[in-house]
């Protein structure tokens, strides 16, 4: 199995499982990656993913023996791409645990995640350039929305190493996480989102990816909508009502 799937309480843990190739993404990898995400997706049970490799790599790209046989109209008619617009439509929030390398599509694999918690020792990086190609799952497009044109033209033109202090400097990576123990820090995090309403969760992620779809006044007419329709929810009920009950809430 390329992908590792463990579900404890409520967080589902996917482990990227081809350690001699450092998590390398090949046509299995993602098949399995995505079709895992998504069937746990529908269960009501689930309220938060983990996506994470090992201690050398998160995952250091998309599969280079793979790609190298194949021709511009294999790359053009395979649709490569729809895996990553599957991945994308997942409505539960996934965290991407990153250690050692992210480098190419595993640092786009990263960013199509919601939060990005890094060890000390990971290392990020579009290194594309320097195999004649540009990044292809969206690097040039969220890199730049994330760190901006300036930061984003340098490590994508150089194909520069971004270590994890700088990463998380620059906007890459939403903390970097010190001290021994990395799993099980980012475990207890996602633990901590699943005791809270898991429509408000999906509501949040969804009106977030909104803000990168559109302008801001129209960001705010969605989010208004959605923060409406809240009120139709038993666990918006039960969220007030624990506060001024001065107890912790029981949300479904
Ligand atoms: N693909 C295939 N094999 C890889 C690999 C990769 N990306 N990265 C590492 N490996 C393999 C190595 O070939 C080696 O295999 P053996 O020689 O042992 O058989 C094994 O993993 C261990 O790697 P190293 O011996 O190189 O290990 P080191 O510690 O010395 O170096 C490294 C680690 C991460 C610095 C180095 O392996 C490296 O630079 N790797 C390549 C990183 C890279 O260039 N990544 C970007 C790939 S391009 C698209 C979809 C996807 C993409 C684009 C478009 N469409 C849908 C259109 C994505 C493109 C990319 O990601």
């Amino acid at each position: 199995m390329n992908v590792l799937f463990e579900k404890i309480d409520r967080t589902v843990i996917a482990k990227l499982n081809r350690p001699k190739h450092l998590n390398a993404l090949n046509s299995d990898i993602m098949h399995e990656l995505i079709s895992g995400l998504q069937e746990y997706d529908k269960q009501p049970s689930v309220g938060c993913f983990i996506i994470t490799g090992n201690e050398k790599a998160f995952c250091a790209g998309a599969d280079i023996k793979e790609m190298i046989q194949k021709d511009f109209s294999e790359m053009f008619h395979e649709d490569y791409f729809s895996y990553w617009e599957i991945f994308s439509r997942i409505k539960t929030p996934i965290i991407a645990a990153v250690n050692g390398y992210a480098f190419g599509g595993g640092c786009e694999l990263a960013m199509l995640c919601d939060i990005i918690y890094a060890s000390e020792n990971a290392v990020f990086g579009q290194p594309e350039i320097k195999l004649g190609v540009i990044p292809g799952i969206g690097g040039t497009q969220r890199l730049t929305k994330l760190v901006g044109k300036s930061k984003a033209m340098e490590i994508i033109l150089t194909g520069r190493n971004v270590p994890a202090l700088e990463a998380e400097k620059i906007g890459l990576v939403s903390k970097v996480l010190t001290g021994p123990n990395f799993m099980d820090q980012v475990l207890e995090k996602a633990q901590l989102l699943t005791t809270y309403s898991k429509t408000a969760l999906k509501a949040t992620k969804e009106t977030i990816n909104q803000a990168l779809e559109s302008s801001l006044k129209d960001g705010i007419v969605f989010e208004r909508k959605v923060f409406h329709s809240l009120f139709h929810t038993e666990n918006q009920v039960e969220g007030m009502s624990a506060f001024l009950e001065k107890r912790i809430p029981k949300f479904n």
